[in-house]
């Protein structure tokens, strides 16, 4: 049955090349192009958060990288990327714009990859049309019909799908409305400061003494990492590509007053973000902007293979942590970041009333 499911996924990437008929709406020729520099995450390309004007031709460079990468100290991965990190880049358009995408297979590479577009609409989000060798590059270009925030990831057919995702290969694209975000009642909202989380679990297999392997390439882990990854039980869940990876000097910032759009992915498995001593202001479910956003939540969701959207304005400075808040994958397995909020405090919203004191029991008693 699983084979069988493998192969007809793996028959729809060759078939779906060689059947593709070609329907041209828009005269692409006479549409303007703009370069988009991609920038590893957690941050964001630069973008308007409102465009005027018809759609435009945004061309991407992806190039795929299999690097040796660390996890946590003496836990490595052969990960699967694109551009070098893990998530992926974070790609902006607006809705309507066409998304041209250069996707590049370096002859050093040992795998074949491909792209898909959750954004996307056609077959297999566009995989059948990008699986490279290496050594090959190919051109996809594909319209963002429907505004939100959606992953895209590899997907070169059968155990290569999730061998692929769980090493790392997969990342978001951010389709705004031309007129950019509203709140809940419509309003436009303009956010300050936007930031790309994307959060990956690893299966990494240890030896009878406990120690994480090493592999000499990403395909020689590739069947004890996937007999791992059937328990389901991952041995770190991460935001950036590493535990701590957004810490200390690489911690997120903002100050009080600002607006920050936080973009959540995870293309495996369900997250719940949570950001401690705040909330999300504006929330939109299951990443879609065409609907309104949720506001004044606690922790929200992100389903599996997806992505999703939060807003938050800050009213307080200090160290915060923004973290899944499956507090065991949080502190036990790495799906945590800091965030350092500058600003003047506001005793009117928190206050401590007496500092911590010993506490006399049978004095408390006599009264
Ligand atoms: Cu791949």
């Amino acid at each position: 049955m699983i084979k069988a499911v493998q192969a007809a996924i793996g028959l729809g990437l060759l078939c779906f090349a060689a059947t593709q008929a070609a329907v041209a709406a828009t005269d692409i020729s006479k549409l303007p192009r703009v370069k988009q520099e991609l920038v590893p995450p957690p941050a964001v390309p630069k973008h308007d958060q409102v465009v005027k004007g018809g759609p435009r031709v945004v061309e991407v460079r992806l190039e795929t990288k299999e690097v040796l990468m660390e996890v946590a100290p003496g836990a490595n991965v052969w990960a699967l990327t694109f551009n070098g990190s893990v998530p992926a880049p974070l790609i902006v358009v607006h809705e309507g714009d066409y998304v041209e995408l250069t996707l590049v297979n370096p002859k050093e590479s040992t795998l074949a990859h491909n792209v898909d577009f959750h954004a996307s609409t056609g077959a297999l989000g566009g995989a059948g049309l990008t699986l490279v060798q290496p050594g090959e590059e190919v051109v996809l270009r594909w319209k963002a019909v429907k505004p939100g925030v959606f992953v895209y990831h590899c997907a070169p057919g059968g155990t290569m799908i999730p061998f692929h995702v769980i090493s790392g290969m997969n990342g978001a694209v951010m389709v705004l409305p031309r007129d950019g975000l509203k709140d809940a009642e419509g309003k436009p909202y303009r956010y300050d400061r936007a930031y790309y989380i994307g959060e990956q679990d690893y299966y990494l297999p240890q030896d009878d003494k406990g120690n994480f392997k090493k592999y000499d390439s990403p395909a020689a882990g590739m069947h004890e990492m996937l007999e791992l990854s059937k328990g389901l039980i991952p041995t770190h869940v991460v935001f950036n590509g590493a535990v701590g990876a957004i810490t200390g000097d690489n911690a997120l910032s903002a100050k009080v007053g600002e607006k920050v759009l936080f973009i959540h992915s995870q293309a495996n498995r369900p997250s719940y973000p949570h950001l401690i001593g705040g909330h999300a202001d504006l929330y939109w479910v299951g990443g879609s902007f065409s609907d309104t956003p949720l506001t004044s939540q606690e922790t929200w969701f992100v389903p599996a293979g997806s992505a999703v959207a939060a807003a938050y304005e800050f009213h307080q400075p200090g160290l915060y942590v923004y973290l899944s808040h499956n507090l065991i994958e949080a502190v036990l397995m790495g799906a945590a970041l800091h965030m350092n909020v500058e600003g003047e405090w506001d005793d009117d919203m928190m206050t401590q009333v007496k500092a911590p004191d010993s506490f006399d029991a049978e004095a408390a008693m006599d009264h």
